[in-house]
C-alpha cells in the first residue's frame, strides 16, 4: 500500500515516521514536485492542484484538520479538483474537541466574570468593584453543532450558561440535546441567536456560511454582546465587527481566525482595545491522535469496511 503524504510547508517527516509506526507494511513518501505517482491514500493539508491530479488506485484522501475549505475552496471551487469517487474525509476530534472547549470556555467566562474589565482597569490602575453578572442574564449561542460545536456547547452548560446552539439540519434529535435548546434550519437561526449574549461561531466555511457574521446578525443578540470566533475568518464580515464594537453593540471579540493569517501587521485589530487575538491556535492538529485516527480508518477501509467523517464535497463538510 502507498501513502502520499501533503503538507504545503513540505514537513511531512514527523507524519510518515508516525505513520509507519501504525502502518508497518506501508510505503509512505511525502510529496516532491512532480510526483504523479500511484498512491493508495493521499494524507494533506491545503493541497494545490497538482497533488490532487488523478492519480492510480487512489481510495481516500484524509484531510489534516476538521474544516475542508482548504481542500474545497472557501467557496466550494475546489470540489471539481476532486478525483472523482474518492472520498475525501476529515480529522473528527483527533484532541481538538477538548481544546476547543477549553479555548472557548476560558473566553466566555472571562467576559462572564469581566476579567476583560478588570484587564483595563488595570491598565488604569483602577480598584473598582464590578457589579457581577447573572448566569441567566448570560445566554450562550453556538453556531455549528457537529463533533466540535457540541463538545463546546456541552462544556458550555456545564458552567451554567444557557446554550442554545444550531446546525442546518437536524439529525435525529430533538429540540433538546443534554439540556443544550437546539435549533435547525434557516427558520431555526433568529431564535437561537436572538438576545444572545455570546456568539461562539463553529461553522464549516462554505459559501452559504461566508460572511455569516455581519451586522444584520450582531444587531439581533443583545445589546453588548461577546463574539467568539474559532471557524474561519472569512466568516466574519471585519468592518461590521468594527462598527459594533463602536456602537457598543458589540461589547468585546475573541478571534482566533482571521482572513489573512498571519494577521497583518497594519490591521485595525490590534489596535481595538477590545479584540482579543490569538494565533489560529483554538484546536491545533494533535500529531499523535490524528496519525492514529487516519492509520485506523485506512485499516478499517482495506477490511473493506465503512468508516465516518466522509465529506459530502456539495455541501462543503
Ligand atoms: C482545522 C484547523 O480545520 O486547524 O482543523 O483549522
Amino acid at each position: 500500500m502507498d501513502i502520499l503524504i501533503y503538507s504545503p510547508d513540505g514537513k511531512t517527516a514527523p507524519y510518515e515516521t508516525s505513520l509507519a509506526e501504525h502502518l508497518r507494511e506501508a510505503n509512505i513518501r511525502g510529496w516532491q514536485p512532480g510526483d504523479a505517482a500511484p498512491a493508495d491514500y493521499l494524507v494533506l493539508w491545503k493541497p494545490n492542484a497538482e497533488v490532487l491530479l488523478p492519480r492510480a488506485r487512489l481510495k481516500a484522501i484524509f484531510n489534516l484538520g476538521a474544516g475542508v475549505d482548504g481542500v474545497l475552496g472557501t467557496r466550494g471551487e475546489g470540489a471539481h479538483h476532486l478525483p472523482p469517487g474518492v472520498p475525501l474525509v476529515r480529522l473528527e476530534d483527533a484532541g481538538m474537541a477538548d481544546q476547543m472547549a477549553q479555548y472557548v470556555s476560558a473566553a466566555a467566562l472571562r467576559y462572564f466574570r469581566r476579567l476583560d474589565v478588570f484587564d483595563a482597569q488595570q491598565a488604569q490602575g483602577q480598584w473598582k468593584f464590578q457589579k457581577p453578572n447573572r448566569l441567566t442574564d448570560f445566554p450562550v449561542a453556538v453556531l455549528g453543532y457537529g463533533t466540535l460545536g457540541a463538545h463546546v456547547a456541552k462544556a458550555l452548560k456545564a458552567f451554567g450558561f444557557p446554550v442554545r446552539a444550531w446546525r442546518r439540519s437536524q439529525r435525529g434529535e430533538g429540540m433538546h440535546d443534554s439540556g443544550i435548546e437546539l435549533h435547525h434550519g434557516d427558520a431555526g437561526f433568529d431564535a437561537c441567536v436572538s438576545g444572545a449574549r455570546i456568539l461562539v461561531n463553529l461553522l464549516p466555511l462554505t459559501p452559504q456560511t461566508e460572511n455569516v457574521l455581519n451586522a444584520h446578525l450582531f444587531a439581533k443578540l443583545a445589546q453588548g454582546a461577546f463574539l467568539i470566533n474559532v471557524a474561519r475568518g472569512a466568516h466574519l464580515v471585519e468592518d461590521d465587527l468594527l462598527a459594533a464594537l463602536d456602537s457598543g453593540q458589540i461589547a468585546g471579540a475573541t478571534l482566533d481566525v482571521f482572513r489573512t493569517e498571519p494577521l497583518p501587521a497594519d490591521h485595525p485589530f490590534w489596535r481595538a482595545p477590545r479584540v482579543t487575538i490569538t494565533p489560529h491556535i483554538s484546536a491545533l492538529t494533535l500529531r499523535d491522535e490524528t496519525v492514529a485516527q487516519i492509520a485506523g480508518k485506512i485499516a478499517a477501509l482495506e477490511r473493506g469496511e465503512a468508516i465516518t467523517g466522509i465529506v459530502d464535497p456539495t455541501r462543503g463538510y
